[in-house]
């Protein structure tokens, strides 16, 4: 069995989840229960990244410690990740004593590399990044200029990685991979920041300054820089490096059978540096395999501005869940941003993304079952289920390429089409014209055999983003699970009893019956 490890961010243990950390955790769930339905055996990590100045001073200003203020965090992302139906594999925070000792084994390798010196400092550095700018990046008005915040001058003496070295390696390794990166506009950024000199990274800071952190194993004075520390837990958490093992000349010994390389490495465009430069130089200097992909997806905006924290204009996931449902604001976040790009939160455009749910998926369902129902009893007839063959191939093929491209709004549109055309061959085929002439008994039991079989594939496509429902979906067919999709090809439905139950999708307003649900 091939195996896939996928990781999201960790998100920052200083603030709530917000509909933007749900957006990510979201599509890497979505990958991942793909991924498992296509046979992979599948890592997927996610967790906190609890260290640093800013959670130093979100601890002080609640008048916590900041491990306090971290563990009731943790707990908030946890329990959110949960009521999202979210089916991550583990949950990593950064200030477990196995991440510690793995970011002080790295940090060792890089030093007997050669690859670290001892610098005085001086810059603009801002908490809400928790990084340096550059006087060109602040601009003119002194702000970080991801987020707006302020920057502070500072100046100190700090460890650094030779980072400048691998500029030309880094660059390589990008034109000789050119879906390393995807999309590829933002490939084409890392080479646009990459045409610049690329300064060393500092990788230290005074403990005086920032308590909150690992200290470098050969300078208690100083604590890693939340950067180093947290792109790596990906490799703590991939097992590759046992920090119990007795340490090798170079920092640590041998690489432990393990799941690294990670397979992608998801994350929102704000992080794409870090991501991309700053970590693959990192595992360079440590003689590490980089990873096989990075997914640099947009931002969900509200009007023009990003949805951010500091902002105060962040939609709450969990609110959105308790109207809707967990499946619903997974369907809307995945199928209304194009992978990749921006997309603008708007409630209209959420609840007409529910309705595309309600009226084209669930009503397919309902009117499927209900025909079966009323003209077989509830018994699947065990006709040949051939009618929509080469659309529902299709679909699968769209749709697997979706999911596997890292274009999921097209996968997930090719499903919702599948769900239409069939709805469409609902129409054309008029069910309950056939119920009325004895003589089209075949006929009809082809029909409701093709749209019971069509339902068994669109709750394979549907589980990813949809689990519960699809699971619901299943019941009703009278199927044990979801089909996994290598067993398509063999399902037969003849046979299976079926129920019909209330809506898959409650409607969110009254809306009139259709045509075809009201004549069976
Ligand atoms: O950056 N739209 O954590 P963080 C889409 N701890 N995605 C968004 C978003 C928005 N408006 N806002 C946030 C950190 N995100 C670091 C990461 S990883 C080694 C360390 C998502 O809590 C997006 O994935 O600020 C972004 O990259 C991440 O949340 C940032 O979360």
């Amino acid at each position: 069995m091939s195996s896939f490890y996928l990781t999201t961010p960790i998100y920052y243990a200083s603030g709530e989840p917000h509909i933007g950390h749900a957006y990510t955790t979201i599509l890497a769930d979505v990958i991942a229960r793909y991924r498992r339905r296509a046979g992979q055996d599948v890592l997927f990590l996610t967790g906190t990244d609890e260290h640093g100045q800013k959670i130093q001073e979100a601890a002080a200003e609640q008048g916590m410690s900041p491990l306090e203020l971290c563990d009731l965090m943790a707990g908030r992302f946890e329990e959110a990740w949960e009521e999202l139906g979210i089916s991550h594999d583990r949950f990593i925070r950064t200030t477990e004593a196995e991440h510690r000792a793995v970011v002080a084994a790295l940090l060792e390798r890089l030093r007997d590399n050669g690859l670290i010196y001892e610098a005085e400092y001086a810059g603009w550095y801002s908490v809400g990044q928790e990084r340096y700018f550059t006087e060109k990046e602040i601009g003119p008005g002194r702000v970080d200029p991801i987020a707006g915040g302020p920057v502070r001058r500072i100046r100190e003496k700090n460890w650094f990685f030779r980072m400048s070295r691998f500029r030309q390696r880094l660059i390589r390794h990008i034109e000789d991979n050119p879906e390393w990166i995807v999309p590829v506009g933002r490939r084409n950024e890392v080479l646009g920041f990459l045409d610049q000199p690329l300064a060393d990274l500092s990788i230290s800071r005074p403990r005086a300054r920032i308590h909150w952190g690992i200290p470098l194993p050969w300078d208690d004075s100083q604590v890693t820089y939340v950067w180093v520390d947290a792109l790596t837990n990906y490799l703590t958490a991939s097992g590759a490096i046992d920090p119990a093992a007795p340490k090798g000349e170079r920092g640590f010994g041998d690489l432990r059978p393990s799941r690294w390389p990670a397979d992608v490495h998801l994350m929102g465009k704000d992080i794409l540096t870090t991501h991309a430069v700053y970590w693959p130089t990192l595992l360079m200097g440590a003689d590490l395999p980089l990873p096989r992909r990075i997914l640099a997806h947009g931002w969900w905006v509200v009007g023009d501005t990003k949805m951010s924290k500091s902002l105060g204009n962040v939609v709450d996931p969990i609110g959105l869940r308790e109207r809707f449902g967990a499946d619903a604001v997974r369907w809307y976040l995945m199928r209304e941003m194009s992978t990749g790009q921006d997309a603008s939160y708007a409630p209209e455009r959420f609840l007409a993304r529910y309705d595309e749910l309600a009226n084209v998926l669930g009503n397919l369902a309902h009117r499927a079952l209900s025909m079966v129902r009323r003209y077989r009893g509830g018994c699947v007839p065990g006709a040949a289920a051939g009618g929509l063959a080469r659309e529902t191939e299709a679909a699968l093929a769209a749709y697997r390429r979706g999911l596997e491209g890292y274009r999921l709004h097209e996968g997930f549109a090719a499903a919702m089409n599948l769900a239409r055309g069939a709805n469409g061959f609902v129409e054309a085929r008029e069910p309950w014209a056939l119920a009325r002439d004895p003589e089209r008994r075949g006929e009809l039991d082809r029909t409701l055999a093709t749209l019971v079989r069509t339902l068994a594939v669109l709750a394979a496509m549907f589980e990813p983003v949809a689990p519960t429902r699809a699971r619901k979906l299943a019941a009703r067919l009278g199927l044990d699970a979801v089909p996994l999709f290598a067993e398509l090809d063999a399902l037969r439905v003849g046979g299976l009893s079926v129920t019909v139950g209330t809506p898959l999708f409650p409607r969110a307003e009254p809306v009139p019956p259709t045509r075809g649900a009201d004549s069976c």
